[in-house]
């Protein structure tokens, strides 16, 4: 196909005007050429010209598609432009054009090239969850994609963008072995990584990097200046790191040292100015302070601590001048707010000083403290009293509006940065005309509008591109006017990246729902499922071993084609209002017997979720074992993970500043002991029984009592004890064997629940775990593990309260994630019930009591916040049916595109559920998913061992021990089953075999020369057990 021939046909391909080469020179170029193509004059020109050429076909689609038999463009046009664009920095035009590549073209799908740009645009645009996704792709696509280490550095980026930090880790980890080109150093990569720590407090571990890159005699001196302006700042305001006056000195030293690399980065002399405020050294904090304002963007930081600077040295005016400074160039600088309002209140203008508080407190992006809070109430009862007697005092200082409405230099204004480097703009000569629409095209255009009506999808396709184009024209020009006035030279308009936000993932249409249900797919799969294994493996006999693509190499349990599985669309039709609060499925269980009948399991499995009640009374369980006292009594000094939570009504979940209505809900982590948190537990009670009489007693004297309310004034922080494992049956005997009582499918180990099929522990999920309340700690928004079924029972006393959503509508959840900026996976996030609303999502709420069984079904999104002071006991199931294992694999596949470890390791579970498992003709479907992921797993352990032979390497057999845990590879994370490469690794005084997969050895050693690949179970061995893997025909018994 690509011959000359081929060339000469395609109107892709041959572009009039260029040499030969050239042409062959532009068809080479895609994403992968970004950062890594001398961007000179000739190939500039030669990219115009291509550019130049693509636009003219565009024009010329809808003439021809009148003429019938006229043969379109390939969809591939759109690809081309977009790395086209892409290379030449023109972000918008380049997202347009990837869009309509998506829209039109299967073929992007399976197209790493094409994501691996897609991803570069959108993290161009500050649209990090849109590019972390696309990346993702590209990755999953081709684990050894040419630019992978280019995407992991980049993920790392935006998992640190989003306070994700182990994640962003685990990515910064990877570019150290990754092969691949490389455009940052190993000292920046350092940097990064010692700056994780710094964000995460780890102060001593961040300088040990910081120390390491400064060392470094390769290190450049830009990044030395930015290492040393760290390490000053750290200096400054780490207490860990000695007696102060050291401190200051050591962090002037640091901060020397940055400027000698860098004098002219404007917030290393803020950070001077601060250390030498904090000595006292007024005359050289001011000038650099001053030096910081040449130097850099106008900064609120600088303004006002230059502001208490004035104010220390007792000039109110000067102070008041840099402080509005400050909020003028970010009214959400609360410390700003405050400082002024201090500033008016010392000078008795007390309600300047009360209108500054509450700017504060209500625009600020930091947290108001309990003490501002109380003096701006206390000033508003003052001044409410006697306003009159206030405005009387004779004024030192000009009132807030007088001084806001002073102009501030012009200078002074401009934007935030994007955690990266710097931002490039265009290459092309501008304007350009190729660029530009020309008089046909704008003729198009405008018929193309005239008859939007009737266009057929290709015309549609024309319209949305050109009016892309003539948009971003039409903004560039904007943009030139714009520039006379302002200094930005940034081809990116704010709006567009707004919108971008507003919008995520313009690009990717979801799975529509009206996808075959799974019965019908199986059922176009039966032949292939019939076969037995050696017609399985006849399958693989024409392949060229030793010279395998990375397609032939890589398991997918979800299908053929080898491609990750998209979140559902929303379910349509849309239910009316009405229907979205439907009431929670709940059943008052009347005796033993039903509890353990076949109905009830049955209702379960229908339902998203369920409430028992009466369970525990009719199965005579006996709760208190879970109690309090009882733990503390059982194992005191037993780990909890404790969680600091903001304290808050079950339907808010508002910023640290109480301003907004947020969906990110982070908490802080710690440990602490069950005793310890059992005494915080008592504690926080006995507290509330005690303002509960007393507020008694004010209202019983004074009931018509309108006042603030003590329950106002309370501390908003509290602690919520998480995860405490109770699987050892060393110390949880009696509780554990109390649990044996329960009905087969929500028992933690039963012959029905596949999670029994593994023979090692997994915390959590075929264990139980505990939950220590008291009322307001929140379990964020979540999926089970892998989807699997979820059992929690409330101790009590007190209640819970549950959010319950179905499966089906977890896309969209999702997608209500990344609108707010959290990941939907890794993030923690508590639902906005209105944006739920909104979006149609009927949520289940409900009440558990203390005795309530919880059943969480297959998938079903869940959040539940405590109403009272409780214990719950959770684990997960996993009902034999095919339901439950499907969206199992189809998980296992999502977490693999989103680098989430699946913990529950489906492969080695499969190949256990088969072995141990007779399969009955009313399971047919469950069997015929496990015969598909034998299928492939035996498929792809053939495939992999001749591969090996064929490159001259032999898997030395070494059988799986009893009890052996599945394995993980250490660097992505992905379950390994069967073939492990082993490489010995030096931990401080040991050494240590270390398990990864195919592709991430194949990084750390491409001949897999150094490294020991064992297997554990022959292929012989697989076989054996997929032909025995047979449905049993009961009826014949
Ligand atoms: O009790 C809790 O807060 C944990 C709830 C939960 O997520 C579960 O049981 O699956
Ligand atoms: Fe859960």
């Amino acid at each position: 196909m690509d011959s000359k021939e081929g060339i000469k046909e395609d109107p892709i391909k041959s572009i009039p005007g260029l040499s030969l080469a050239d042409q062959q020179r532009i068809q080479d170029f895609d994403s992968r050429h970004y950062d890594y193509l001398d961007m000179s004059v000739p190939t500039l020109a030669l990219i115009s010209k291509a550019l130049a050429h693509y636009n003219a076909l565009l024009v010329q689609e809808p003439e021809k598609a009148k003429q019938p038999g006229a043969s379109l463009l390939n969809p591939q046009i759109f690809c081309r432009l977009g790395h086209l664009y892409l290379l030449v920095l023109e972000w918008e035009k380049a997202l347009a054009c990837y869009q309509t590549f998506y829209i039109k073209s299967s073929l992007s799908r399976k197209d790493p090239y094409f994501y691996y740009g897609l991803g570069l645009v959108y993290y161009q645009l500050e649209c990090y969850l849109g590019a972390a996704f696309a990346f993702q792709h590209a990755l999953y696509l081709d684990p050894g994609f040419a630019r992978s280490n280019e995407i992991l550095f980049r993920l790392g980026l935006i998992f640190k963008y989003l306070e994700i930090y182990d994640v962003a880790h685990r990515f910064f980890r990877r570019t150290m072995t990754d092969p691949s080109p490389f455009t940052e150093t190993k000292e920046m990569i350092n940097f990064h990584i010692g700056h994780i720590y710094e964000l995460q407090g780890r102060y001593e571990t961040a300088k040990k990097y910081y120390e390491q890159v400064i060392q470094s005699p390769t290190c450049d001196n830009q990044l030395r200046a930015d290492v040393l302006r760290q390490m000053g700042w750290m200096f400054h305001t780490v207490e860990d790191f000695g007696e102060r006056s050291m401190r200051e000195g050591q962090a002037i030293k640091c901060l020397t040292k940055s400027l000698e690399h860098d004098p002219n980065n404007g917030q290393t002399w803020y950070f001077m100015g601060r250390c030498y405020a904090a000595m006292m050294r007024v005359h050289d904090a001011f000038a650099a302070y001053r030096s910081s304002i040449d130097k850099s963007e106008a900064n609120a930081d600088t303004w006002c601590s230059i502001g208490t600077l004035y104010q220390q040295q007792n000039q109110p005016m000067d102070a008041l001048q840099a402080y509005v400074c400050a909020v003028q160039l970010d009214k959400t600088h609360s410390p700003a707010w405050f400082d002024l309002g201090m500033l008016y209140e010392g000078l008795k203008q007390f309600p300047d000083a009360l209108h500054c508080y509450q700017n504060g407190i209500k625009h600020g992006k930091t947290a108001a403290t309990p003490s501002i809070i109380q003096r701006a109430e206390l000033l508003e009862n003052s001044i409410k009293g006697s306003f009159a007697a206030f405005d009387s005092v004779p004024k030192t200082l000009p009132h807030l509006e007088e001084a806001l409405a002073l102009p501030i230099a012009a200078e002074l204004t401009a934007g935030h940065r994007p955690p990266q480097t710097v931002k490039k703009t265009s290459l092309l000569p501008e304007p350009s005309d190729n660029i530009a629409l020309s008089n046909q095209q704008m003729q198009v255009l405008n018929m193309l509008k005239q008859h939007e009506s009737q266009l057929d999808p290709a015309q549609q396709v024309l319209l949305a591109t050109l009016q892309a184009q003539f948009m971003v024209q039409q903004q560039e020009q904007q943009l030139q006017n714009n520039t006379k006035t302002s200094a930005s030279n940034n081809t990116v308009s704010p709006a567009t990246i707004q919108a971008l936000k507003d919008k995520p993932f313009p690009l990717l249409p979801f799975a529509s729902s009206t996808r075959l249900p799974l019965s019908e797919r199986l059922e176009a799969m039966d032949e292939l499922i019939r076969k037995s294994a050696s017609e399985v493996l006849a399958e693989c006999s024409s392949l060229e071993y030793g010279k395998l693509s990375s397609d032939h190499l890589k398991l997918n349990l979800l299908n053929e084609t080898g491609l990750p599985p998209t979140p559902p669309a929303a379910p349509m039709p849309h239910l009316p209002k009405s229907a979205l609060h439907p009431l929670a499925p709940s059943v008052f269980v009347e005796n033993k017997k039903e509890a353990l009948s076949k109905d009830m399991e049955d209702y379960l499995l229908r339902q998203p979720c369920a409430i028992l009640k009466n369970l525990s009374n009719v199965l005579r369980l006996d709760l208190s074992l879970f109690s309090t006292k009882t733990l503390v009594e059982t194992a005191p000094d037993h780990q909890i993970e404790v969680r600091t939570q903001k304290k808050q009504r079950s339907e808010d979940n508002f910023d640290s500043s109480n301003s907004e209505r947020i969906w990110k809900c982070e908490s802080v982590r710690n440990w602490s002991t069950v005793s310890k948190y059992g005494m915080y537990q008592a504690q926080e009670f006995q507290k509330a029984l005690q303002e509960d009489s007393e507020n008694k007693s004010i209202s019983d004297s004074d009931s018509n009592n309108s006042g603030p309310s003590k329950k106002a004034k309370k501390s908003s922080m509290i602690r919520f004890g998480t995860n405490v494992d109770l699987s050892d049956t060393n110390i949880w005997r009696i509780q554990l064997a109390e649990l044996d009582k329960l009905p087969p499918l929500v028992k933690v180990k039963a012959a029905k629940n596949m999670l029994s099929h593994l023979d090692h522990t997994i915390l959590g999920m075929n264990s139980v775990q505990l939950y220590m309340k008291i009322p307001g700690c929140r379990t964020p928004g979540h999926q089970e593990n892998l989807n699997f079924c979820s059992v929690n029972i409330n101790i009590g006393p007190g209640d819970c309260e549950w959010f319950c959503v179905a499966h089906e509508y977890w896309g969209v959840i999702q997608q209500l994630c990344e609108k707010n900026d959290v990941h939907f996976l890794h993030g923690s996030w508590w639902p906005n019930l209105n944006d739920l609303r909104n979006a149609n999502v009927p949520v289940y709420r409900f009440v558990q009591k203390p005795g309530d069984l919880v059943w969480v079904n297959s998938g079903t999104v869940h959040w539940v916040q405590a109403l009272g002071w409780c214990n719950n006991i959770a684990w997960n199931v996993g009902p034999f049916t095919a339901e439950q294992y499907y969206l199992g694999t189809e998980r296992y596949e999502w977490n693999k595109l989103q680098n989430f470890k699946s913990i529950v390791p489906m492969v080695h579970l499969t190949w256990a559920v088969a072995v141990n498992v007779l399969f009955e003709k009313k399971d047919e479907q469950m069997w015929k998913l496990v015969r598909l992921t034998l299928r492939r797993s035996m498929r792809y352990c053939q495939v992999l061992l001749e591969h090996l032979k064929a490159m001259g390497k032999t898997a030395k057999y070494q059988a799986r021990d009893k009890n052996e845990n599945a394995h993980y590879c250490k660097d992505c994370d992905l379950e390994v089953f069967n073939i492990l490469f082993i490489i010995k690794e030096k931990e401080k005084d040991s050494s240590e075999y270390v398990v990864r997969c195919y592709d991430c050895a194949r990084k750390i050693d491409k001949d897999l020369k150094t490294i020991l690949i064992l297997h554990q179970y022959r292929v012989k061995e697989l076989m054996e057990i997929y032909d025995r893997c047979v449905l049993i025909d009961s009826s014949s018994s």
